[in-house]
């Protein structure tokens, strides 16, 4: 259980029972970005206890993150004694289950202080269901003191409940005839490959079909969903409709696994499909598969199906796609690019590394240069609300305490979960943060370039400095200039098994490779 305790929490809190872990987030955004990251890092269904209406208010954007990202979260927040609601005491949430539409899966406060079990069972299991994704329970203070009947509570709490579906045989028949009949056939892969242990099956797909394999746009990709130093391997699309069909220009059969069809932004118009091509969606998730804009989509688990898939697929006589060529190699510059930066630390970064990202201006070049092609490798915000990747971060080194994680950031995107550093130092998670500091929104800079606005005020940010601030909260920060002391500053934090941070100062723009 991540939190952040209030009045309105602590019966909840009482007696805290010794199965459990409190993990104290200190601002509410903080506690549901860490249950995020520990809830999609471990797969398993986490809590986050928020206070009551302005606790919850708090966690608005990380909620919003959490639902895009997928993430198995049972949120529940204290609420006035319900001998107080009606007339409206101090910390009453007047209105506690439309708060967080439409944010969440399912929000509800029981009628009863003995439905308490029951609604917390209920929001467990939903959470955890596909598509996977937060839900909410309000719980009236005093109902932490009302009696329960212990049997109906046990048959409330001891259930198992599973929701891995498989697809109708007969669609996948028809899609490994399709795919194998294809000309020239492309897989595009998405996050839900990763969060459902599909990997290694879609590997073992692209090299039976020898399919040449694009990952779906960075916007919507909380994971990876292929190995991105697999000789298949093309590169990430581009988010936007007119540039995902230019890029798949050629291809007449695009399957797409474990993503939405797309997670497009900005609006730039174009055809959806190039000339004479055809999609197939594989998603866990009804919704992404009925509000895509063109194709078809089969709604089952992404692994199973690709497992379907794999079994029904001839071994393809295609030619294999000619092997991916190795990043580009970035001249050193000082101050450094955010390139160099990345291809620095792609030569310290221990194989099983984690890396968790929120440095926009950098997102593709990281990508690019580190190549990440374990599972579980990386975690971004698919729902694009920055405070993700800092409080994240520490949930997931949490959850995978065995694997190094390293957490990138812009220095105006770690501003947004600031307090998390405290967090990593009490619970002493040896996150390695890397801050790159440009002195700017960069990323909003090359937007207001392509919307072509100019005059736009508020996209400097000078004089800001992670370090120091992070110093406060008890992280120790090294300053890092030229490309080789960025090098040993990162591998001493790795190697270090507390907190540590880089701050390096960079060029200002956007990075691409
Ligand atoms: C909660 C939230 N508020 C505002 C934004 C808008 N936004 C997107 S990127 C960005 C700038 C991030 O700056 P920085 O981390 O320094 O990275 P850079 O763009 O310089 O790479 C902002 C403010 C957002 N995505 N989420």
């Amino acid at each position: 259980m991540f939190g952040n305790p209030g009045s309105t929490e602590l019966p909840m809190l009482a007696d805290f029972p010794g199965d459990f872990r409190y993990v104290l987030g200190l601002q509410e955004a903080v506690v549901v970005g860490m249950a995020d990251g520990f809830a999609q890092a471990s797969g398993r269904t986490t809590i986050a206890n928020l206070h009551t209406a302005p606790g919850v208010g708090n966690a608005m954007g990380a909620i919003f993150n959490a639902q895009a990202n997928h993430s198995p979260l049972l949120i529940t927040a204290g609420q006035q004694a319900r001998a107080q609601i009606t007339l409206q005491a101090n910390l009453t949430n007047r209105d506690a289950t439309r708060m967080p539409h439409p944010l969440v899966k399912w929000a509800y406060e029981p009628a009863r202080a003995e439905d308490v079990p029951l609604a917390l069972a209920h929001g467990a299991h939903l959470a955890s269901l596909p598509p996977k994704g937060p839900t909410f329970v309000s719980l009236p203070m005093d109902d932490w003191y009302a009696e329960v009947d212990e049997a109906d509570a046990r048959h409330a709490v001891e259930r198992t409940v599973s929701g891995r579906a498989t697809a109708d045989p007969e669609a996948v028949r028809t899609l490994a005839q399709r795919l194998d009949a294809a000309t020239n056939p492309v897989f595009v892969a998405g996050p839900d490959i990763d969060a459902s242990g599909a990997w290694e099956t879609a590997i073992a797909l692209v090299e039976r079909q020898r399919l040449p394999v694009w990952a779906s746009p960075a916007t919507g990709g909380n994971r990876l969903g292929f190995p991105e130093g697999h000789p298949n391997f093309r590169g990430v699309l581009p988010p936007a409709i007119g540039p995902v069909g230019q890029t798949l220009e050629g291809h007449d059969l695009i399957v797409v696994a474990g993503s939405s069809v797309f997670p497009y932004y900005p609006y730039i118009p174009g055809p959806l499909l190039p000339e004479g091509a055809k999609l197939v969606a594989i998603t866990s998730d009804p919704d992404e598969a009925s509000r895509a804009p063109m194709g078809d989509a089969i709604v089952a688990d992404v692994k199973l199906t690709l497992e379907a898939l794999l079994e029904a697929a001839p071994e393809s006589s295609r030619p294999s796609p000619e092997p991916n060529q190795p990043p580009q190699e970035i001249p050193a510059a000082d101050p450094l690019n955010s390139s160099t930066v990345h291809s620095a630390l792609a030569e310290v970064l221990p194989e099983d590394a984690i890396v968790v990202l929120e440095s926009p201006s950098s997102t593709l070049a990281l990508r690019n240069q580190l190549r990440l092609s374990r599972p579980g490798s990386y975690y971004f915000s698919a729902g694009g609300g920055l405070g993700f990747g800092l409080a994240a971060s520490v949930g997931i080194q949490l959850a995978q305490p065995d694997r190094p994680v390293v957490c990138v950031l812009g220095e105006g995107s770690a501003q947004y979960a600031i307090t998390a550093f405290w967090s990593a130092v009490a619970y002493k998670t040896p996150v390695t943060f890397l801050v790159l500091r440009n002195s700017e929104y960069a990323i909003l800079k090359w937007f207001a370039e392509v919307e072509q606005i100019s005059g736009a005020p508020g996209l400097d940010l000078p004089a800001l400095d992670v370090a120091a601030v992070a110093e406060g909260y008890g992280v120790k920060a090294h300053r890092a200039g030229g490309r080789d002391e960025v090098r040993g500053a990162l591998a001493g934090a790795l190697a270090s098994s507390a907190p540590e941070l880089v701050e390096v100062p960079v060029a200002p723009g956007m990075a691409l490779f």
